[in-house]
Formats: C-alpha cells, sequence, structure tokens
C-alpha cells in the first residue's frame, strides 16, 4: 500500500504517523464507555469504541461516534472571558487566567467577608468527574452550598431509600430470578447498563417493566404494566395489596425487620385491582400478573432509575411504596435481593467532604425541604436558590462558581434567570458557549475528557485514570486544574488541592495502593484484587439492623414522622395523585411527559452536534399517540402548538404507538423549544422539592401558519 493509501484508509503505522491513544467517552457522563482513538498531527481523526474495555466492550453509542464534532464542535469555547455589556447580553472580551483567576478569587472572598462564606453557591450540573474537587473547594471555603443537579435527579430516590432502609441499595442482578425495572430504559440510556441487562435476560433472568412507554426495554419483558405517568405509588399498593391476599408475605421477614407493617397492610388493603386500574389505567389482570412473578419468584429486584419516578408531585411517596414490596416479598439479605452494591476502597468521601455538613450553615432549601437536611449528605437542591436569592432568607445568597451549571434544568429557567442577574458575582466554567453563561461575569473554557487526565471507578470493580489522547484545545484547561488553580489563590490552605490532579488523587487511592501514575500503565481499566474491595455482606442488617432511627425497614418512616407537619409528609406511602390530572371536558386534555431520554440527545449536550443525529430527526418535536393525534386531525410530521397553562411552543408531531394514548412526550434542554418554559416553579413534590417534569397537563393543536420556535 502506497503512503496515501493508507493514509486514507487511517491506518496507524510508522508510514501514516498515526498513533492509537485509548480513554473513555465523557459525553454521557456516568456511562464512560471505553473510546480508541485515531490520532495524526495532534487532532483526532477517527473515534471508535475500545473492545478492551471490560464495562462497554468496544460498543459505542451514536453520541460517542459523534466525538470528533463534539471535541472540535464551532461552540467551544476558547479563552477565559469578562462580561462587558449587561447581564443576559452576551457580550464578552477574552482575558488571561491570570486575570480571570484573580477576579474570581477576589469576588468569591468578598461575598465571603460582606456577607458570610455561605452566600457563596459552588454549581454543577450533570457532569459528574470533577464533582469531588469542587465539593471540597466549596466546604474548604466554608460554604455548605455545593449544589449539584441532583435538585432534580438522583437525590430524591436516594431519599426515598434512605427513608425506608436508611441507604442505598441495588439489585443485585448476577444472581435475581426476577428483575422489577421500575421505569427505566438502559438501551437508551447507557450502553454499560444495556449490556449488563441483557447478558442477565439471555441467562434466563424474568423482567417486569414499569412503563407508560414502549421502549427496547418493555420489548423484552415478560410483563411491562403501562400507568399513566405518576401513578406509580397505587401500583405498588396494588402490588402489595395481591401479594397480602395471596399471602405470598414473608412473614418471617416482617416480624423481625420492619416496622409499621399492620398500618402499612391495613392501608394497601384498598388498593384493589379494579381501584388500581381506575387510578392508574393499568388492567387488574396484568397488575396480578406482575404480582404473583415477582413474589413468586426464589428471588426478585427492583431496578430503579434515578430520575422518572421523581419528576411528579409525589415521586418520594411513589418509590417508598415500589421499595416497600422488597422487604414484603422478605428480597432482603439473600442472592438475588436487594444488595448495599460493593465498591472499591478509597478516600473518596474523605476527600470530598472534609468538613461535616453539622460544623457549616444549614444549605439552601432546606428550610422549605426539611428532608434534605435529616437524610441527604451528599448536597443541596439547587430548586431553592431563585426564592432565597429573591427574598434573602434565611440567609443571603451573592455569588456562584459554576461548573457545567445550566439553569434551563429548572423549571422556569426565565425566573431562574432574573434571580441569578440579581447576584453580584457569577464565574462559570464550561466546555461550550451555553445560554446561562450571558449570566456570568467572568467565563472560564473548560477542555473534554479527551484533553484531560481524569479517575473513573466502575460498579463492576474496575477503574482507570486516563491519559489526555490530545492536548487541551485553544486555552481551555481541565476542570480539576482549574479549581487546584483557583483554591490557592482563595487563601485556602489546602496540602492536597494546592498540588494539583495527581497529589489528590494519590491521596483518593492510597487505601488501593496504587498511584495515578501507576494506573495510567492500563489504559483498559484496572481490575481491583479482592483485597481492594469493600462492602457489606447481604445480610448486614441482621446483625447491626438497617441504618434507620428504628434498626428495621420502615414500611412508617420514623423521619416523616418528625415532619409530619409539613404538608405530604406522611409516614406511610400514601398515594397522591399527581398534582396535574387532565379531566374529561378539560382544555389541557393530555398529559405531558419530558424529557424520557432519547439515544442521541443528552440534555443540552447535542442539538449541536449533528452526527449523532442521523437516524432521527434534529428538530423538536413531540410524540403522541396516532389515536389521540387523529382526534385533532394531525398527521405525522405536522407543526403543532403544545400548550400547558404556563406557554406554548411550536414543535412537530411525530406519531408513534411507543406512546401511550392520552400522554405526549416531548425531550428537554432544547434551548430553541425549551419545554422547562412549560412548567411553573412551584409544581413539586413537597418532600423533594423535585419538579413534576413527567405529568403535566397540556393541549396540542395543529399549528394554523408554517413558523414558529421549532428547529
Ligand atoms: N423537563 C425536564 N427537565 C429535566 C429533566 C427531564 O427529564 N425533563 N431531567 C433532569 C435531569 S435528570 C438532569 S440530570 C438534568 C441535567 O441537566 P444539565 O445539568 O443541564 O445537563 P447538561 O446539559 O448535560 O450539562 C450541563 C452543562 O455541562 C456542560 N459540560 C459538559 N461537559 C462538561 C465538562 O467536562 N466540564 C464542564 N465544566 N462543563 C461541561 C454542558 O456544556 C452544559 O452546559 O436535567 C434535568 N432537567
Ligand atoms: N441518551 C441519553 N442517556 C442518558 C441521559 C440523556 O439525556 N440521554 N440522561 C442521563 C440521566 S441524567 C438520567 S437521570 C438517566 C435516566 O435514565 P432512565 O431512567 O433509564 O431513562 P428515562 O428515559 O429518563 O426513563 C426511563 C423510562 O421511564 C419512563 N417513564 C416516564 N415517566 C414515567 C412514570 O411516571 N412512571 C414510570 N413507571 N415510568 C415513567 C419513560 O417512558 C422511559 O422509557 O439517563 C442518563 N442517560
Ligand atoms: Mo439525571
Amino acid at each position: 500500500m502506497t503512503q496515501q493509501q493508507l493514509l486514507k484508509a487511517k491506518i496507524p503505522c510508522l508510514e501514516t504517523g498515526i498513533t492509537l491513544k485509548k480513554t473513555i467517552c465523557g459525553i454521557c457522563d456516568p456511562q464512560q464507555c471505553g473510546l480508541k482513538l485515531s490520532i495524526k498531527d495532534g487532532r483526532i481523526i477517527k473515534a471508535e469504541g475500545n473492545e478492551d474495555h471490560p464495562g462497554s466492550g468496544g460498543n459505542l453509542c451514536g453520541k460517542g461516534a459523534a466525538t470528533r464534532q463534539y471535541v472540535y464542535s464551532e461552540k467551544r469555547l476558547k479563552t477565559p472571558l469578562k462580561r462587558v455589556g449587561e447581564r443576559g447580553e452576551g457580550k464578552f472580551i477574552p482575558i488571561t487566567w491570570d486575570e480571570a483567576l484573580d477576579t474570581v478569587a477576589r469576588e468569591l472572598n468578598k461575598a465571603k467577608r460582606e456577607y458570610g462564606p455561605e452566600s457563596v453557591m459552588f454549581t454543577s450540573g450533570y457532569s459528574k468527574y470533577y464533582r469531588p474537587w469542587l465539593s471540597r473547594l466549596c466546604l474548604l471555603f466554608g460554604s455548605p452550598n455545593y449544589i449539584t443537579e441532583t435538585g432534580a435527579c438522583f437525590e430524591a430516590m436516594h431519599m426515598a431509600k434512605c427513608l425506608v432502609a436508611g441507604c442505598m441499595d441495588g439489585p443485585d442482578m448476577g444472581r435475581t430470578d426476577c428483575l422489577l425495572v421500575w421505569s427505566s430504559n438502559p438501551f437508551y440510556t447507557g450502553v454499560i447498563n444495556a449490556k449488563g441487562l441483557q447478558a442477565n435476560l439471555d441467562r434466563g433472568m424474568k423482567m417486569i417493566v414499569v412503563d407508560p412507554r414502549i421502549t427496547p426495554t418493555t420489548q423484552r419483558a415478560a410483563v411491562h404494566l403501562r400507568p399513566r405517568p405518576g401513578t406509580d405509588g397505587a401500583v405498588a399498593l396494588g402490588m402489595a395489596n395481591t401479594i397480602l391476599m395471596e399471602g405470598l408475605e414473608d412473614r418471617g421477614f416482617i416480624s423481625q425487620y420492619t416496622k409499621g407493617f399492620e398500618e402499612y397492610r391495613t392501608y394497601a388493603a384498598q388498593f384493589t385491582p379494579e381501584r388500581v386500574e381506575e387510578l392508574t389505567g393499568v388492567p387488574a389482570a396484568e397488575l396480578r400478573a406482575a404480582a404473583l412473578l415477582y413474589a413468586q419468584s426464589k428471588s426478585a429486584a427492583i431496578m430503579a432509575s434515578a430520575s422518572p419516578v421523581v419528576h411528579h408531585t409525589n415521586g418520594v411517596q411513589n418509590y417508598r411504596a415500589i421499595f416497600s414490596l422488597a422487604a414484603l416479598t422478605g428480597n432482603y439479605g439473600k442472592p438475588g435481593g436487594q444488595a448495599v452494591p460493593p465498591g472499591i476502597k478509597s478516600r473518596m468521601r474523605e476527600f470530598s467532604y472534609p468538613v461535616a455538613w453539622s460544623d457549616l450553615p444549614q444549605r439552601v432549601g432546606v428550610d422549605q425541604y426539611p428532608i434534605w437536611g435529616a437524610v441527604c449528605d451528599d448536597d443541596a437542591t439547587g430548586m431553592g436558590i431563585p426564592r432565597q436569592i429573591r427574598t434573602g432568607k434565611p440567609y443571603p445568597l451573592k455569588a456562584m462558581f459554576g461548573v457545567g451549571f445550566n439553569h434551563r434544568m429548572y423549571p422556569d429557567p426565565a425566573a431562574f434567570a432574573e434571580a441569578m442577574k440579581e447576584l453580584d458575582f457569577i464565574a462559570l466554567v464550561d466546555l461550550f458557549d451555553t445560554e446561562t453563561l450571558k449570566y456570568a461575569d467572568i467565563v472560564l473554557p473548560a477542555c473534554s475528557s479527551v484533553e484531560r487526565s481524569e479517575l473513573r471507578f466502575y460498579g463492576n470493580g474496575t477503574f482507570i485514570v486516563t491519559e489526555p489522547a490530545i492536548e487541551p484545545l485553544y486555552d481551555s484547561k481541565s476542570d480539576v486544574d482549574i479549581m487546584c488553580l483557583l483554591s490557592s489563590r482563595l487563601g485556602i490552605d489546602d496540602p492536597l488541592m494546592n498540588h494539583g490532579l495527581d497529589t489528590c488523587l494519590d491521596y483518593i487511592l492510597e487505601p488501593t495502593g496504587l498511584t495515578a501514575q501507576a494506573l495510567r500503565a492500563y489504559p483498559d481499566t484496572f481490575r481491583a484484587t479482592p483485597e481492594m474491595m469493600a462492602g457489606k455482606p447481604l445480610d448486614y442488617f441482621k446483625k447491626d439492623g438497617f441504618p434507620t432511627p428504628s434498626g428495621k425497614f420502615e414500611f412508617a418512616s420514623s423521619v416523616l414522622e418528625r415532619f409530619s407537619d409539613h404538608p405530604g409528609h406522611d409516614p406511610l406511602p400514601l398515594y397522591h395523585p399527581p398534582g396535574r390530572e387532565p379531566r374529561v371536558g378539560d382544555e389541557f386534555d393530555l398529559v405531558l411527559n419530558t424529557g424520557s431520554r432519547q439515544p442521541m440527545l443528552v440534555h443540552t449536550r447535542m442539538y449541536h452536534v449533528g452526527w449523532s443525529q442521523t437516524v432521527f430527526p434534529m428538530r423538536a418535536a413531540c410524540d403522541m399517540n396516532p389515536a389521540d393525534a387523529k382526534k385533532r386531525g394531525i398527521v405525522q410530521g405536522d407543526e403543532v402548538v403544545l400548550s400547558t397553562p404556563e406557554g406554548s411552543l411550536a414543535v412537530m408531531a411525530n406519531l408513534t404507538e411507543a406512546a401511550l394514548p392520552g400522554v405526549v412526550h416531548i425531550f428537554h434542554g432544547n434551548a430553541k423549544a425549551d419545554v422547562n418554559t412549560l412548567f411553573p416553579m412551584e409544581y413539586v413534590d413537597p418532600i423533594s422539592g423535585y419538579p413534576g417534569y413527567k405529568s403535566a397537563v397540556c393541549k396540542v393543536e395543529k399549528a394554523p401558519a408554517r413558523g414558529g420556535q421549532g428547529v
């Protein structure tokens, strides 16, 4: 082959000067599939899956396959910027890193001096890898307000787990006979999870899926329940009632290890299959089939997702009702039931939280949502930010240092932005030029995962410290380097952060006996030895009790009992219908369900990355059932106006049987058709403060003429 032919075929060899570098994909953050990049003259010319990666095994989704367009996007930030126009106007001039970092340090310290450290928020969106540094910086600065996207993701599920069992658990999937998947679709949301799920289906595991939509996951289920969104609590209580009526509960487990069973049993008795059918739309026979399969399997485990069940005004209570099924059937403490997942020994927790929450002022939002203060020890909720900025109560909020922070993930983003305008100072770190940056005083350009070194722990007992595959583009830096540089400028005397990434990593990794540099020799991940692993035995609670106030699994929560004067804080998992439900004759006659994941999109990240969207339309579209469309004279591809009582959007109608009749779905994060503008800030779960993103009411009408906000 000639050199030209070799170059055209992108063959890595001496003649072409093309080299291969292995790293991980950071686009869809928590999955981190293995990535193999071909590099020529410091530029990525090809991106493939790394077949030697034990999690993803060479698979790469459409987003990862579009790595080159993502990394070399026109929208990448190139230099640090300083605002010169009004907040929101988007006028900036380039400045040096020294000027930018000095300004950030000066302004954050000014707010600290004048209003106290708690007046400064350290916020993050969806990205995960830099969070230990952000929380450490925040807590060492003296502020309790380390706030992540978890105010609308994960924490409410964790909260529900803590209220019933005292800590997080997950399915012992490798050994279970029956997996009850409550609203998750890994075939769209995570390559590594999907591979794991498929492997267990292949060995004969049965699956029940509770999901209003038809998805690749529901298509593999033995039983698929399709409740109306936000009615999950009634489904779970109905399953409990069937199990009790059939005498399939585990009496021994219940009497020894649980609290509140008799009240729970009496309450669940109201949920007859016929009533559940009325409340949820799930046919009585299907409910029964699911309950029997779950309870009669030798072992059964529940797989829950971070967001769909809790994006409702009743999410925490609904999840408590769902998780109670595991205790009812004794699926704790045995192979194939619920298990506290093992982890690799590290000092991650000590690194991330060097100061106890109890030594700091109360976090944002705890005054309104006290369960955050009672059981959540990871971060604060961002849902309280706008109100506290406006009222200054319980104390003023004056400045923000945000990393990958996007105010549009919250409901009513215009009101959120208005509140941000009132802050004295905002510094934001991002990869791309975003809408949120328009409100910043200083903007700092971050580099992407292929341009940095980072540590990741995987659930399968492997871990990795990556090497940068290419140099940071333009004048960007890794988020961690930025925070380490800031730490010393803020005057924080931290022997770890002030010495940079590797010093921090070596501290975190110390219990494994490995250093960051040693781990870099394993580009396909390093498998932890048994001595490096830590975990609780399956039946840990038999000796130590559950880590709840009573030491038992709590059908009736002692923590909620303490706060039962707050609305919705019922100790039993009482079922309240979603805050908004369409009734016959209503103007807003459809359920609006937003954010069900699309394989080619991640929140705001991919709208400008066309390569990932070749098999799906790039236009903002809402999914609706053909029967609902027909009633409204709508055909496939029509321009429609989707309205809630708060506003409307022009989008395209995509007719699909995947949507349950009566339910309309739309993805979020599209700045040009932002569905979060259709939600009021007050439409929330009273316990978690989560927005009711997945059960609002709407109407859909054929658009009178072409045009509008759609893209
Ligand atoms: N209506 C509706 N709204 C929702 C949801 C829904 O289902 N429906 N889902 C909610 C959920 S579960 C979540 S998790 C949130 C997520 O919402 P967001 O946090 O908004 O998620 P992203 O848009 O992925 O990321 C935020 C920012 O991180 C930037 N970024 C990407 N990589 C990096 C990096 O390496 N470093 C830095 N510094 N920045 C980076 C991106 O450019 C982007 O500006 O949205 C929530 N909002
Ligand atoms: N491609 C892609 N992958 C992602 C993301 C992304 O934006 N894009 N985001 C990541 C994030 S932040 C998260 S939190 C996870 C979420 O991960 P998943 O939970 O796996 O994905 P979702 O599509 O949000 O929700 C799963 C299913 O829940 C169903 N559902 C919606 N409302 C309800 C309800 O009220 N009750 C029940 N029982 N089911 C309901 C939806 O129809 C959907 O099929 O995905 C992560 N992975
Ligand atoms: Mo999420």
